[in-house]
């Protein structure tokens, strides 16, 4: 097996080589990882196709509304759920899915049962498709806790017990970004052969960063630490330059941006939502892993962020992720402000 290619000229790294590369390391392996990977590169894949045409099916018929066949168009959201769903479940190794757009986890009928555990939001930021702004789906892979009956308690385990987490970005490219724990790389699709290609090896984020991405609209409501950090960012007061505001309201768009340019992503609790808006199983713990896989890190404000317990499968957390330095700022703001309390 080959561990080294010429990544950038015809000796391509497609995503299927990388994790037989990764899989080759582990003689005990089975490639059950490898064959799921390859049905969540799938869904992907399909995802990617449907949102390309969104534009263009909106001239023949709305989403949720009938084309001119007369048939039913589904929401692309829901048509990403059932993509996924059925890709995952088809591959034989999954016992339990979480999906953003199930309220319910789906347990796996036993004869097509795997030992993963999949959590994701099939199409995050689906706010954003009719004006063409970059979506994405997310992911987080676990493996089932003892090998006997799956049970809610093998989604419910903090995200360092993740094997892999990563996400595709729907957008100018269809980017795929994978850890399965030694280091993130970056894969585009190349829409002429179907492959996704690696183009971002070991991805690493700058340990400092010059831009901040937050919805600054619910600045009334923050708490003082996230009010003081953000203020820093405008005027600093030690002689650096203000950093740069980017928010797309996109999260997959968002981090990605932060983990290549540096910088932090910030979703904090405010008055009104005091868990913030970002859910904990399939967008802060899949991001965070990915974040300090590249040498950045999450916090929620009181831990790191992969150490947080969920307690049901929709809970929401506060999520600071990025440069390392960045939260390392924050952290220090929530560390004064509890021992002023
Ligand atoms: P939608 O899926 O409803 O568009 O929400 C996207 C999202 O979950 C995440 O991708 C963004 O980072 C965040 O919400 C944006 O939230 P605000 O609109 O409150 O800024």
């Amino acid at each position: 097996m080959d561990h080294a290619a010429d990544v950038y000229k015809t000796d391509l790294m497609t995503i299927t080589r990388h994790v037989l590369n990764e899989q080759s390391k582990y003689p005990e392996s089975r490639g059950d990882f490898s064959i799921l990977l390859s049905h969540i590169v799938l869904g992907c894949k399909f995802v990617c196709a449907a949102v390309n045409k969104a534009g263009l099916a909106k001239l023949i018929g709305l989403a949720g509304e009938t084309n001119i066949q007369g048939e039913e168009q589904k929401k692309l959201d829901v048509l990403s759920n059932e993509v996924f769903v059925n890709a995952l479940v088809s591959s034989g190794r999954t016992c339990i899915l979480v999906s953003e757009e199930d309220e319910e986890a789906t347990f796996v009928e036993p004869s097509k049962r795997g030992r993963y555990c999949v959590v994701f939001d099939p199409l995050d930021g689906s706010s954003n498709i009719d004006c063409g702004v970059s979506i994405g789906t997310i992911f987080g892979i676990y493996l089932i806790k003892d090998g006997g009956e799956p049970t809610l308690e093998d989604v419910l385990q903090p995200g360092n017990k993740m094997v892999a987490a990563g996400y595709c970005m729907y957008g100018s490219s269809c980017t795929f970004v994978l850890s399965t724990g030694s280091g993130v790389h970056g894969f585009t699709l190349d829409p002429s052969l179907g492959e996704f290609i690696m183009t971002h090896p070991d991805i690493k984020i700058p340990k400092k960063g010059k831009i901040y991405s937050v919805n600054e609209g619910n600045a009334k409501n923050w708490d003082g630490p996230t009010a003081k950090y953000v203020e820093k960012c405008k005027f600093p007061t030690d002689g650096s330059s203000p950093k740069s505001l980017r928010y797309i309201g996109s999260m997959v768009a968002d981090v990605h941006r932060t983990l290549l340019y540096g910088g932090i992503f910030l979703y904090p609790a405010d008055k009104k939502s005091p868990n913030g808006k970002l859910r904990v199983l399939y967008e802060v713990f899949p991001m965070s892993f990915l974040m300090e896989q590249a040498g950045g890190q999450a916090f929620t404000g009181k831990e790191r962020a992969l150490d947080l317990v969920p307690t049901k499968i929709h809970e929401r957390s506060p999520i600071f992720l990025g440069s390392y330095d960045e939260v390392e700022e924050i952290k220090a703001l929530y560390a004064a402000e509890e021992k002023k309390a």
